[in-house]
C-alpha cells in the first residue's frame, strides 16, 4: 500500500485553500475622518474588487483587524480623536503582517521620516490620483503574499510554521476569551526517527516526514491545523477541542499510522513507525503560549520516557 506523495497537497491545507479560493482581491480597511473621501474610496477599491471596510473612527480599528480579516489598512494621519502613528503602533503590535499605508493631506516632510522610520508601507499625500492608490495597495499585496506563503509554510512537509502558530495562537486566545470556547495542542515526535535516517537515509528520512505530515492533515478536523516545529517534531493545534477530545483524535490518527507500511520505489524497504505525543490545554486565556507548549513538551517527555508509542496528557 503506497501511498503517492503530490508535492502540491499541501495546497490543500486551510489556511491556503481560505487564500486561493477567495473571490475578493484583496481585504482593505480605510480609516479617515472624512466621510466624502471614505465614500470615494470605498468606491474605488469595491470597483477594483476588494472587500472593503470603513471607519471614521480610529478607536474602532483594533476591534475590525481582531474581528475581520485584513491585508491594508489605509490610514488617516490627523484625525480629532486620535493620532494615525498611534493607531499604526496598535496594528502593527496586533498583527504584524498587516500592511499600513498613511494618507495624509500633511506634507511636512519632517512627518514623512517619522512615517517611514516607523515601518510603514506607504506614504501617500492628499490631494491624490485613484491610480496612485490602488497602484500602492496592489504591490503591497502582491509582495506580502509571496513572503507569506514562504515564511508560513515548511516546505518539505506543507505543514504551517512556528512563525504562523505564533499568530494564529493569539487569534485563537481571543475566541477563548470571547466565547470560552476549549483550545488544545498536541506535540507529536516520530519515534526512534534518527534510526530511520541512518539506516535508510535521509531521502527517505524526508519521504517518512512528508508522508507523516500527510497522514496527519487526513485525520484531523478541517479546522484543526498542522504545524512542524522542527526535525520530526509536530504539533496540531486543535481548535474548540477539549484535552480529552484531542486526545481520542490522536488515539484514532495512531491507529492508522502505526498499522501503515511506508515505503519508496527507490528504496526497497518496508518501515513502520510509531510517534509519541503529549497534549496540553488553555487553562485560562490569560496563559502564555509558552506556558501551553511547555505543558504539551513535558507530556511529550513522559510518552518518550515511559515506553514511546504513546499519548500522555
Ligand atoms: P526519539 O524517539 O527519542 O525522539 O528518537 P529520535 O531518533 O527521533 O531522536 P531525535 O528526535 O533527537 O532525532 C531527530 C532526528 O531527525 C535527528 C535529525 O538528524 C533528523 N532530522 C531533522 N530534520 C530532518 C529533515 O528535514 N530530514 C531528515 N531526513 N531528517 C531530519
Amino acid at each position: 500500500e503506497i501511498e503517492p506523495l503530490n508535492n502540491n497537497d499541501w495546497e490543500q491545507s486551510t489556511w491556503v485553500q481560505e487564500y486561493t479560493n477567495m473571490t475578493y482581491t484583496g481585504n482593505i480597511l480605510i480609516v479617515d475622518d472624512d466621510l466624502l473621501l471614505l465614500a470615494i474610496l470605498e468606491s474605488i477599491f469595491r470597483k477594483e474588487g476588494y472587500r472593503v471596510f470603513v471607519s471614521s473612527k480610529p478607536a474602532e480599528v483594533i476591534e475590525i483587524i481582531e474581528e475581520q480579516k485584513i491585508d491594508v489598512v489605509l490610514l488617516d494621519l490627523i484625525m480629532p480623536e486620535k493620532n494615525g502613528f498611534e493607531v499604526f503602533s496598535e496594528i502593527k503590535s496586533i498583527k504584524p503582517e498587516i500592511c499600513v499605508i498613511f494618507l495624509t493631506a500633511n506634507t511636512k516632510f519632517e512627518d514623512k521620516v517619522k512615517a517611514i522610520k516607523a515601518g510603514v508601507d506607504g506614504y501617500i499625500t492628499k490631494p491624490f490620483q485613484e491610480e496612485e492608490v490602488i497602484a500602492n495597495v496592489e504591490s503591497l499585496l502582491k509582495k506580502a503574499n509571496i513572503q507569506r506563503t514562504s515564511i508560513f509554510h515548511d516546505s518539505l512537509t506543507g505543514a504551517f510554521t512556528r512563525k504562523y502558530f505564533k499568530q494564529r495562537f493569539n487569534e485563537e486566545r481571543l475566541k477563548n476569551m470571547k466565547d470560552n470556547t476549549p483550545l488544545s495542542v498536541a506535540f507529536l515526535d516520530i519515534d526512534y526517527f534518527k534510526k530511520i535516517n541512518d539506516t535508510y537515509g535521509h531521502v527517505f528520512g524526508d519521504y517518512i516526514l512528508q508522508a507523516f505530515a500527510q497522514k496527519l492533515r487526513k485525520y484531523i478536523r478541517d479546522s484543526d491545523e498542522l504545524y512542524r516545529f522542527g526535525g520530526d517534531e509536530f504539533l496540531i493545534l486543535f481548535t474548540n477541542t477539549t484535552q480529552q477530545d484531542s486526545y481520542s483524535v490522536l488515539e484514532r490518527i495512531r491507529t492508522h499510522i502505526e498499522g501503515h507500511v511506508f515505503s519508496l520505489d527507490e528504496i526497497n524497504e518496508k518501515v513502520s513507525i510509531s510517534f509519541s505525543a503529549g497534549i496540553s490545554m488553555l487553562d485560562n486565556p490569560n496563559e502564555d503560549m509558552e506556558k501551553l507548549l511547555d505543558k504539551a513538551d513535558k507530556a511529550l517527555y513522559l510518552s518518550k520516557e515511559t515506553g514511546r508509542g504513546k499519548t500522555t496528557i
